[in-house]
């Protein structure tokens, strides 16, 4: 079995976190590396790795966390002026928790390309 992710601790109250949006599907909570103003994270209540990882069980799911982020953006104040939403997906892709999460960035203009 693999080892719990530290997503998985928060969603069993292992470790304490205060937050920001929750439904039955969906938990949204405060990044612990802010990288803008608002920058939250919204997991899906049952674990999907990634979505390179995602099989069709899972788009309930994942459509639940995107509506989620859109809550998030809009408890936030920052629906208005935009958002960005991320999902880092492997090595490549920058992914650390191997946990699916959905990264809402705003507050501040954002630039582009990625690095
Ligand atoms: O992003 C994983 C993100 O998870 C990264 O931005 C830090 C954040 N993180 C790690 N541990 C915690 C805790 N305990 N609370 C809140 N946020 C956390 P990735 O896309 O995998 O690189």
């Amino acid at each position: 079995m693999s080892q719990k992710t530290i997503f998985e601790k928060i969603l069993q109250g292992e470790i304490p976190c205060k937050p920001i949006y929750e439904d039955e599907y969906t938990l949204a909570f405060n990044d612990i590396s802010p990288q803008a103003p608002v920058h939250v994270l919204v997991i899906p209540k049952t674990k999907i790795v990634n979505v390179a990882q995602a099989n069709e069980n899972d788009i309930d799911q994942m459509g639940r966390v995107l509506f989620a982020a859109k809550k998030v953006a809009e408890l936030t104040g920052i629906s208005q002026s935009g958002y960005r939403l991320v999902f880092n997906n492997g090595e490549h892709g920058g992914q650390t928790v191997y946990y699916m999460h959905c990264h809402v960035l705003g507050g501040r203009s954002l630039s582009w390309p990625p690095g």
